[in-house]
């Protein structure tokens, strides 16, 4: 199909905005369903997935893909919550252009700046579209104007093009037209069309138009500007990436007749079809039962069947090109985020930069056969949602989740049930607390048991010292003239790396410590590689406690981005949470405070800090040192892992 003939575009805004009914319009509109579905009834074409009609709210990007006229359009309706914002960031790749949708009664929100965001930073075309302008108290006039001051000057409503502020917008954009206009006092429709083509498509201009899903206004207005404003794939704003052979930059030669090239931005798993690889087609052609080269993987995979994809359903096809977006079933070794080429003219293109987890949960097994599930079922939830890790607390042993938001964990747990039947409970993962020592101490370690027949027998003195921040552990060797045999020494260092494993006071490992075996003795029958050990073990427990042991926990640094009026709420709290603020700064039109906190103040910030700023601010953290408890709260952890230890050997 003729590339010139392609529109694609995502649909991105605040939860709520209307993104998925504004689809079900568009397929309405352009004749592509017999039947509007809506968001209530659960019957939409993009939020087929059970927890997005069990939720009423759109969790992962959906894929239209329908004829219109004589084009083909595709459209991505993203989800709008900021625990989804990887979808968006994903799907935007995807797409050559972006309708940002903006309530006309609650103007721009959280969800409007980063998708805003997001686009600028792929530099991608947008039409905005005010939504909801039928209710009672839409104040549309109110929020163009805001548009204006906080996105872009150059956004201008393009409901007449006789206006003169749309005339005037475009003349700006073109210093040849501006002279002209301001010679004439007006421009001919022959030039300013092509012009606001232009300057959409090169982001010189952000037309804005006003409407409602509900009463169908604006759709005719928003379809023609589609088509006649946004751009063909072949006209997509230059694509860059880098060429694996010499690391150089490298960009894209788009048509339909070059080499053939594309990018993995998403892989989904269909409860029919299995695993389904998606798949924006830059340039060139891809036929069904051929091969690609995958670049990243430096690797060539055959491939069965492409489909291209409206909903949940598939459609066979023998071959795409330009500007499709596509599904093929199956792959084995490409993944999300995978460049695809040719072998002999290969492109790299940048990876989906995600958000990291910003929270992390404990997950428990409630029996034992999903015991034995959990892992490979986490393992393929992670591949659908590169937002969502699984690791295991080498010092806990506990399996932790992390996501964006407990909104994403709690999604991911529903899906863990529904798909693969396992059932976990959540927890709070405990934090990876040590231990360290303040001072020197030297003390002896003797384990005897001699009572008739073959007895045990090791003896050891030793020394223990804090080494500098960061070191974790050192065993030196001082003994002289055989006070203890030589093949027991290592057996004395096994039992003390042992005991600082486990730790001394509260079950967590001891680090920054120097052990120097000093001297000890030894009996001829009763010595053995145990006894050494365990005389090293106790020589360790018994030391720790003469040297100042204290406990050490993981400090965050953490960024929070707010808008100005909370700024006092938000150096309060972090304060009440033991933090350090280190700094403030100014981003855009947010403010953004840094300070480091440690991390078991930090479990439920995601949702405090919902609840301070109704969900207009956003935070980032990542580890930065390990710092001394305070001893009061030392206590406390201390008291509760003896207890907890003590139960553990009463059972
Ligand atoms: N009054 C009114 N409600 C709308 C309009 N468009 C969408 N809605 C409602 O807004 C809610 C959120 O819509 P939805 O399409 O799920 O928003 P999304 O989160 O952006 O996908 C639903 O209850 C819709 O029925 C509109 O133009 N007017
Ligand atoms: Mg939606």
């Amino acid at each position: 199909m003729d590339a010139k003939l392609k529109r694609n575009f995502i649909l991105v805004g605040h939860a709520q905005s209307g993104k998925t009914s504004l689809s079900e319009s568009i397929l309405a509109f352009c004749k592509a369903t017999s039947r509007k579905g809506s968001v209530a009834e659960g019957n939409t074409v993009s939020d087929y997935s059970a927890d997005e009609i069990e939720r009423k709210i759109s969790i992962s990007s959906g894929l239209l893909t329908f004829k219109y006229n004589n084009y083909q359009i595709q459209v991505i309706d993203a989800p709008g919550y900021a625990d989804f914002i990887g979808e968006v960031i994903s799907s935007s790749r995807a797409v050559d252009a972006a309708v940002i949708l903006v309530d006309a009664v609650s103007g721009i929100e959280v969800g409007t700046e980063k998708s805003w965001e997001i686009l600028d930073s792929l530099r991608l075309p947008r039409i905005l579209f005010i939504n909801k302008i039928e209710k009672e108290n839409a104040n549309p006039a109110g929020i163009i104007a805001e548009i204006k001051e906080r996105f872009s000057k150059k956004a201008v409503l393009i409901e007449s093009l006789d206006s003169s502020d749309l005339i005037e917008a475009v003349a700006e954009t073109d210093d040849k037209l501006l002279e002209k206009y301001l010679e004439a006092g007006s421009l001919p429709k022959e030039e300013l069309l092509p012009a606001l083509r232009s300057a959409v498509i090169n982001c010189k201009l952000y037309p804005i138009i006003q409407g409602s899903v509900a009463t169908d206004k604006g759709m005719q207005e928003l379809m023609q500007a589609i088509l006649d404003y946004f751009p063909s794939p072949l006209e997509r704003p230059p694509l860059k990436g880098k060429d694996p052979k010499n690391n150089e930059e490298k960009q894209v030669n788009i048509s339909e007749s070059n080499d053939f090239c594309a990018f993995v931005f998403k892989t989904i798993s269909d409860p029919y079809v299995g695993q389904l690889t998606m798949i924006r087609i830059f340039s060139g052609m891809l036929a069904s039962n051929t091969a690609f080269y995958n670049v990243s993987k430096a690797l060539k995979e055959r491939i069965g069947q492409i489909y291209l994809v409206h909903g949940k359903e598939q459609r066979a096809v023998e071959s795409v090109n330009c500007g499709d977006i596509i599904a093929i079933a199956k792959l084995k070794d490409t993944a999300t985020s995978d460049s695809l080429a040719t072998e002999q003219n290969p492109i790299l293109f940048d990876p989906i930069k995600f958000p990291e987890p910003a929270i992390s949960s404990s997950v428990k097994p409630r029996s034992r056969q999903d015991e034995e599930r959990i892992s490979a079922s986490l393992a393929k939830l992670t591949v659908e949602d590169p937002t969502f890790k699984v690791s295991r607390d080498i010092q806990t042993k506990e399996q932790i989740i992390s996501g964006i938001g407990d909104l994403h964990l709690d999604i991911m747990i529903g899906r863990l049930k529904k798909r693969f039947n396992v059932e976990v409970d959540l927890g709070t993962p405990k934090v990876a607390y040590k231990e360290t020592i303040t001072k020197s101490a030297r003390v002896q370690g003797k384990y005897k048991k001699q009572s008739g027949g073959k007895g045990q027998y090791g003896d050891v003195w030793i020394e223990i010292e804090p080494l500098p921040k960061g070191e974790e552990f050192e065993f030196v060797d001082k003994i002289f003239g055989g006070a203890i045999p030589r093949n027991f020494i290592p057996s004395v260092e096994k039992g003390v790396r042992k005991a600082i494993a486990e730790g001394a006071i509260s079950g967590n490992p001891l680090v920054g410590v120097r052990v120097t075996l000093v001297d000890g003795s030894y009996h001829t029958v009763d010595s053995s590689d145990i006894a050494f050990q365990i005389a090293g073990r106790m020589a360790l427990r018994k030391a720790v406690q003469e040297a100042g042991a204290v406990l050490l926990e993981p400090i965050m640094e953490v960024e929070v981005y707010v808008p100005d009026e909370f700024m006092g709420h938000i150096t309060g709290d972090l304060n009440s949470r033991r933090g350090r603020i280190m700094g403030m700064d100014t981003k855009g039109k947010l403010q953004v405070v840094k300070a480091t906190v440690p991390l078991s103040e930090m479990f439920s910030y995601a949702s405090d800090l919902r609840s301070l700023t109704g969900g207009r601010g956003s935070y980032s953290m990542k580890f930065s040192t390990y710092e001394q408890v305070p001893q009061k709260i030392a206590s406390t952890i201390i008291a509760q892992a003896q207890a907890a230890k003590k139960e553990e050997q009463e059972e």
